[in-house]
């Protein structure tokens, strides 16, 4: 049987381990060009320390490391190992570090990977060379180590050779040839090489080659220091070759620091200096390469290696009569959210991309791509690194340039899941934006847009709640961080009174035409084929029956549909999944519209005076939509509710949108409306048991194990995912947790105990001022019967918790329906 013609551009650490999943997957006609020398081809492989720490706030990304470092170790070689599991240790030197390591424990502990926090002591045990007095506390991961990642590219390489791939050194691509969207060849600088696929594996040179095919790849090429010390007395012949290392990786990240072992030698890598963006440009690819010399190793700069030094030698006092040896400024991808960047073309079919990877995740991704083009589904959840994740915006050089810069500062400091950026700020904002500055919001950026998560002006009905009984938690430092008490009184007042929120930042297309209404019946799972002016709950499966996103379809004409999506990759899904005829288009209508959602027992009383609809349950019935007008001002309502409440999604023109959030304001003056922020927000939805996706749920869980098989219609004709789902089942269900304790909160990612054993994971958390407590979403076992106790581990304690049914507001309906 024929397979694909592959051409891999780019032999590093991921283009041959791509090479190597693609013919164990009996694609064989693959060749792997690069224009350096094999296997030490001048990129960063070549001289990658290569540590591979495996934990990561990314549930996929630790399982990418954990299947890259388990297959490295079983490689082969004729110069030795390729993957020494030599441990990983992580030391703190503040208390703050030791509970970020803490929380690493946690997410170490829901994905099942092995580790223990050490006492100085302990630490002094592993790492004789380290200074106990300096040490607050450790981390250690002991299946964590060291990967040898020329030798495993190389090892890789021939597995792939011996089944058929090529590898061919020494040829630069120059250009992708297409014909009618499709992938075509490559021109090179000895010819042309055709092929169905090409894969740009050409690590930091990735933005370069991506613009060669109308791509945008945002990664930065940024140089990073690594220093070899002088020999170690102490270290005299303990780790001589083979071996090399026989010492733990070492991360001292108060610092910015890491270690390895180089024989007697120690390396140093360095995060700490200044982001030293690179031109690829002004990169030499003439030179002769060698180890020594290439075009991905700068010279040296020592100033920016003299902190370092200072740490390290408090840190390994031995080191305070050795120096730096030598040591070079290497170079590699830095991105703005720090993921990988990974997907087909959406415009050029046969163009894929597999970009900004680590060596720790090499070989995971190249499973992933390799699933996904021999299978046509990728074996894990991609949204993090997502080759469409990226907003319009974020695709231009000053985006990428900041936000990587930033990337880099951050990479080994304590991030709070809430730090906002410095910058760039203020790129997107809503027409509501001056009106929510007034009122002292607090801003966070989400999707470039500015997006209040709560106001100072409600600092007083905070009070005078507060003064009529309302509780609210005593957070500890950590939950308290990016967060204020008021959002509990915003919360609260919208349970009773009435309250604005700013949607505008939601994703909204438009979907028209006369194919319309067969593309969302084929693209979404729920029926959509309703009366005009009905709104549909759906979902979006991937191939395999997981669950992508969650949308509204409001049905405005017979061929006119409003979509309300979770973000760019929905946009992407669909936009591949369009019929060729032309009978469908796809409008982003986000940017030139806006909207406020009016909710609250009270909504009703603010907005009937102002519009001409009959806005009672009878005349707009729950989840219909309708376009009117609110005073002067033309508007689709639609009578949806995250929060679970009465009221409606008033949505119009952006030119509008600062007049009608006035009026709304003045009318709702005796309901005592307020503005309320995205805390509360995320309150109310836990509340109402409403789930977020790519939060909550992703592609790993399937309709029924979410709790939303409600959405999905297996009567109705094919729709993507269909086929798959009959035939999948999930052995975990989304459940809710109340915590005993009021003064308990968590914030995602935590593991869940049953008498000790870890049984699942928190995806979100928010303080629920209905019950009083601290509510989560946790993946547990489907047979968890309700009430069950469970632990939930946070920083260096853990809390009591009780399994409940959802929603703890409003099963039945009654107000968001009256
Ligand atoms: P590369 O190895 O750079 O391979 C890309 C290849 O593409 C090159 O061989 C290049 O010649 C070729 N190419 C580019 N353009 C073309 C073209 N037009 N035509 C033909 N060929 C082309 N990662 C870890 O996981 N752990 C670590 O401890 C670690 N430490 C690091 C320390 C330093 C100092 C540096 C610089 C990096 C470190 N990294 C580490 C990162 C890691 O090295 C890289 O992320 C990884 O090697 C990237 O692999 P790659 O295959 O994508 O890219
Ligand atoms: N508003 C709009 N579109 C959206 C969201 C939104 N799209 C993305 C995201 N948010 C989708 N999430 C939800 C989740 C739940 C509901 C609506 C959007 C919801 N669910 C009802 C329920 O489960 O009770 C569905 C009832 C039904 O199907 O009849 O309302 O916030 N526009």
């Amino acid at each position: 049987m024929s397979t694909p013609r592959v051409v891999i551009v780019g032999a590093g650490i991921v283009g041959t381990s791509l090479a190597d999943e693609l013919t164990a997957r009996g694609w064989s006609d693959i060749t792997v060009l690069d224009r350096g020398p094999l296997f030490a081809t001048g990129g960063s492989t070549s001289h990658a320390p290569g540590l591979v720490f495996a934990t990561n706030p990314s549930k996929t990304m630790t399982e990418l490391a954990t299947y890259t470092l388990e297959k490295f170790s079983a490689l082969e070689h004729p110069d030795g190992w390729c993957f020494s599991h030599l441990g990983g240790l992580e030391v703190a030197t503040s208390e703050a570090r030791f509970d970020d390591l803490h929380r690493k424990a946690g997410w170490a502990a829901s994905r099942g990977v092995e580790h223990e926090i050490l006492s100085p002591e302990q630490c002094h045990a592993k790492y004789p060379l380290l200074d106990p007095d300096r040490i607050v506390g450790g981390y250690f991961t002991p299946r964590d180590g060291l990967a040898k990642a020329l030798r495993a590219a190389e090892a890789q390489a021939a597995r792939a050779i011996s089944r058929g791939a090529r590898f061919i050194p020494h040829t630069d691509v120059i250009d992708v040839v297409e014909q009618n969207g499709e992938v075509r060849g490559v021109r090179t600088s000895t010819g042309l090489v055709d092929a169905d696929i090409v894969v740009c594996c050409t690590g930091f040179w990735g933005k370069e080659f991506g613009s060669r095919v109308g791509l945008t790849i945002p990664l930065v090429p940024m140089a990073h220091q690594y220093a070899y010390t002088t020999p170690l007395e102490s270290r005299r012949g303990v780790s001589s070759e083979p071996a090399e290392a026989s010492l733990p990786i070492l991360r001292h990240q108060d610092h910015d620091l890491y270690y390895r072992e180089h024989g007697d030698r120690l390396g140093i890598g360095y995060y700490g200096h200044r982001p030293m963006p690179t031109d690829v440009g002004a990169l030499d690819h003439d030179t002769t390469i060698s180890l020594a010399e290439m075009p991905s190793k700068l010279m040296f700069t020592p100033d920016d290696f003299a902190q370092a030094w200072e740490q390290t030698v408090s840190l390994i006092p031995e080191l305070s009569t050795g120096k730096v040896d030598d040591g070079f400024n290497g170079i590699f991808s830095f991105t703005p959210d720090g993921h990988s960047i990974v997907g087909e073309h959406q415009e050029l079919k046969g163009f894929w991309v597999a970009e900004a990877v680590w060596v720790t995740h090499s070989a995971g991704i190249a499973r992933t791509v390799a699933e996904w083009m021999v299978d046509g589904t990728p074996g894990v959840d991609t949204h993090e690194f997502d080759l469409y994740r990226f907003e319009k915006a974020a695709l231009t050089d000053e985006y990428i340039l900041t936000t990587s810069s930033q990337s880099f500062v951050e990479v080994y400091d304590i991030v709070h899941p809430h730090d906002q950026p410095a910058a760039p700020r203020c790129v997107r904002t809503s027409p509501f934006y001056d009106r929510e500055v007034d009122l002292g919001a607090q801003f966070w950026v989400s999707g470039l847009w500015e997006r209040p998560a709560w106001f100072e002006a409600n600092g007083p009905l905070l009070d005078d709640l507060v003064a009529d009984g309302l509780r609210v938690p005593q957070r500890d430092d950590w939950s308290a961080r990016h967060w204020s008490p008021i959002s509990v009184a915003e919360a609260s007042w919208t349970r009773s009174h009435v309250a604005m929120y700013d949607m505008t930042p939601l994703t909204r297309f438009e979907v028209s035409g006369p194919g319309a209404v067969d593309f969302l019946q084929q693209v979404t799972t729920n029926n959509v084929d309703k009366s005009v002016g009905s709104i549909t709950y759906t979902l979006m499966l991937d191939d395999a029956g997981g669950i992508r996103s969650d949308l509204t379809v409001a049905r405005l004409g017979v061929d006119l549909f409003a979509v309300g999506a979770n973000g760019p990759i929905d946009a992407d899904w669909m936009a591949r999944h369009l019929p060729a005829d032309r009978s469908v288009t796809l409008r982003d209508i986000t940017d030139s519209t806006c909207c406020i959602g009016l909710w609250g027992p009270l909504a009703r009383e603010v907005l009937a005076p102002l519009s001409p609809t009959d806005l009672a349950s009878d005349g707009l019935p729950y989840f219909r939509c309708v376009q009117t007008t609110v005073g002067s001002v033309p508007v689709t309502l639609m009578r949806v509710s995250y929060v679970g409440e009465l009221g409606w999604e008033i949505y119009t023109d952006a030119a509008y949108g600062r007049g009608l959030w006035d009026l709304l304001m003045a009318a709702g003056r005796e309901q005592k409306i307020i503005a309320a922020g995205r805390i509360a927000f995320n309150a109310l939805r836990m509340e109402k048991g409403y789930r977020s996706a790519g939060v909550d749920m992703t592609t790993e869980h399937t309709p029924e194990a979410a709790g939303l098989d409600f959405a999905v219609r297996m009567t109705k004709d094919d729709f993507v995912g269909k086929r798959a789902l009959a035939h999948r089942t999930c052995s975990s269900r989304l459940r809710t947790l109340r915590f005993d304790d009021p003064a308990a909160v968590v914030l995602g990612k935590e593991p869940v105990r049953l008498d000790g054993t870890v049984v699942g994971h928190v995806t979100s958390a928010a303080w629920s001022p209905t019950v009083g407590a601290c509510l989560a979403y946790a993946w547990l076992p489907s047979d968890l019967p309700d009430s069950t106790g469970l632990e939930v581990d946070y920083l260096r304690t853990s809390y009591g918790s009780l399994v409940i049914s959802d929603p703890v507001v409003d099963p039945e309906m009654a107000r968001i329906k009256q």
